[in-house]
């Protein structure tokens, strides 16, 4: 059986954030043909879009999965549905917990219900910090001036 290398992010703002994204790496491992290989530390942040709704906690991880990228957004949002997500028709609300699909082994896919690469992922410091801590590597080949001058400060002292 095929099996992909697939990055999430993963993201709460609602309800015990931290013990909601603990909690959802375990619920990955319950998705069919699906486990985690690793997990990044947990971050917090201001929230991106409307400031009226608390910090967020992001993280993201390493899945191997058998899945086709529209059958895994299926599963991942039944986790969040299980994680009581409500949609509320707000662009960027508030919410119990976000599973985004960042990168499907090297696919780009563009359709009405899916993006991959996910979009402004390369933008948002939430993702690209700790996808660099996990996948120092994917990062390098991301476009990002900003990023690309943090790593050189860092690298020079
Ligand atoms: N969709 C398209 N591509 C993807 C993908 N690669 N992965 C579609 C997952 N979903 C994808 O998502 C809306 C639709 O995106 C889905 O129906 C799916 O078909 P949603 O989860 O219902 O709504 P959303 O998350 O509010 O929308 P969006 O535009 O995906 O928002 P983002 O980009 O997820 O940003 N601030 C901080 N600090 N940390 C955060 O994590 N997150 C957001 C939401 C805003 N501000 C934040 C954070
Ligand atoms: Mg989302």
């Amino acid at each position: 059986m095929h099996k992909e290398h697939v990055y999430l992010g993963v993201g709460s703002n609602l309800e015990n954030p931290i013990k909601r994204v603990t909690d959802a790496f375990s619920a990955l491992h319950t998705i069919e043909d699906t486990r985690v290989l690793k997990t990044s530390s947990l971050y917090s942040s201001k929230p991106m879009g409307p400031q009226d709704q608390p910090d967020y906690i992001n993280a993201v991880c390493l899945i191997e999965t058998a899945l086709k990228p529209h059958s895994l957004l299926k599963q991942l949002q039944q986790v969040e549905l299980d994680f009581g997500r409500e949609r509320k028709g707000e662009r960027w609300g508030a919410r119990t917990l976000d599973l985004d699909i960042l990168l499907y082994g090297s696919q780009q896919i563009k359709t009405a219900d899916l993006t991959i690469p996910h979009i402004g992922m390369a933008e948002r410091e939430f993702v690209t910090v700790p996808l660099f801590e996990i996948a120092p590597s994917m990062i390098c080949q991301m476009e990002n001036p900003f990023l690309i001058g943090w790593l050189t400060a860092l690298l020079m002292g």
